[in-house]
């Protein structure tokens, strides 16, 4: 029996990659806003049903560009229960994270904790959606109309997911999202910015190629994060397959909460009303004193049957050093999750056989 790893890059039909980049080798234009970066570009418009998104190198970028797009200087109030690149990107850009908690059902920003802590040094809200699931946005943009900041999401496990049939990427200023390879619709490394105002997305397009004008005119000190035209052409073949891909994951979790959901130790994170989920991951709480083992004991022993289980998100990304030193306001319940959080291997081609295998060495550990 082959190892099983906490995912699992998808991949379309070999056949269809090499087609779709082999005129690549016709016309030799690899990166700079080719013929793939435009259709990609167009074909997520359709996919999200928006107008402004913009593609970007890796998710990362995509984070740090949209902060330099909205030029924002003071405090960010943002989630520390999530990965290290959404903290990082507010470090990086000069700006200070102002922590908030989480809510102990679905494990995104707390939205009724967050008003206490606006300051009026406080410029933007950066919160995350996690797992696929999505942050209160009613009560973010009800604050951050009240106070005039800026709504930035954190959309990287979020692509595909909708509430009522709007897409995640229809909500606040802006939303990123990360297309690496470990991600449910992947560019190998990629990302992408959406934006609400054009004007915006238009700066975001210049500022990840230098910020040039055009050939004969500079503009403002832009980086550089294009994609280039093999991962927008992996994209456009992915694209393709996105809706049996999400279907796929989906049966896997609900074959995992079906055997779960009944032990009465462990806890799994809420499933959302009227929200169409893209299971991005498979989060479950482990609590010593009421399981008996915890999280740790419980990756220990999948990883003696070849089951690589992951700690997303630990430690708290609260606890970077740059921030050493600094006021970091307490979130116990995001420090509970993060302690206590196993994330179990899931993605489209997961079997039901390995899915009842996971869960049967869960439940014998009772
Ligand atoms: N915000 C949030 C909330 C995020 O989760 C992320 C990224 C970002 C921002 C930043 O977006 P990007 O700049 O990355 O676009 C992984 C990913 O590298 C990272 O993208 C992701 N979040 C994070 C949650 O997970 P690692 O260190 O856990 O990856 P790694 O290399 O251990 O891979 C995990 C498993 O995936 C492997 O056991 C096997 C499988 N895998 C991995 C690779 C690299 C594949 O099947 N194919 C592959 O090519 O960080």
């Amino acid at each position: 029996m082959g190892k099983i790893l906490v995912t699992r890059s998808s991949m379309p039909p070999k056949e269809e990659y090499f087609n779709e980049i082999s005129s690549i080798w016709d016309t030799r234009w690899l990166t700079n806003s080719g013929v793939k970066h435009q259709e990609l570009e167009e074909n997520l418009r359709k996919y999200f049903k928006v107008s402004n998104v913009s593609l970007c190198v890796n998710g990362h970028l995509a984070l740090e560009t949209i902060l330099e797009v909205f030029n924002l200087s003071g405090e960010v109030i943002t989630t520390p229960f999530t990965f290290v690149s959404t903290t990082n990107s507010i470090i990086r850009k000069g700006l200070t994270p102002v922590f908030c908690d989480i809510n102990d059902r679905d494990w995104t920003i707390d939205a009724d904790k967050i008003e206490p802590l606006i300051t009026e040094k406080t410029s933007a809200i950066m919160p995350v959606h996690v797992y696929g699931n999505l942050c209160d946005d009613e009560k973010i943009r009800k604050l951050a109309d009240k106070y005039g900041l800026k709504v930035i999401y954190d959309g990287a496990h979020a692509f595909g997911v909708e509430k009522n049939g709007v897409s995640s990427a229809a909500l606040g200023d802006a939303t990123m999202f990360s297309f690496h390879a470990t991600k449910v619709f992947h560019t190998i490394e990629g990302g992408a910015a959406v934006f609400k105002d054009e004007s915006n997305y238009d700066k975001f397009s210049k500022c990840k190629s230098f910020g040039s004008i055009s050939p004969d005119e500079l503009g403002f000190a832009g980086g550089n994060a294009k994609m280039n035209e093999f991962s927008a052409a992996m994209g456009l073949c992915n694209l393709r397959h996105i809706e049996d891909s999400i279907n796929s994951r989906k049966a896997a979790a609900e074959r995992y909460r079906e055997q779960l959901q009944n032990v009465k130790e462990i806890q799994l994170n809420a499933v959302q009303e009227g929200v169409k989920s893209n299971y991005a991951y498979f989060p479950v709480v482990f609590n010593k004193e009421i399981f008996g083992h915890n999280r740790d004991e419980v990756m220990a022993e999948l990883a003696k049957n070849d089951i690589g289980a992951r700690k997303y998100f630990y430690p708290l990304t609260s606890t970077v050093k740059d921030l050493a030193g600094t006021k970091v306001n307490d979130t116990p319940i995001a420090k509970y999750v993060s302690d206590n959080v196993l994330c179990l291997p899931l993605y489209e081609d997961l079997s039901n056989a390995d899915v009842d295998r996971i869960c049967g060495i869960i439940k014998s550990m009772k």
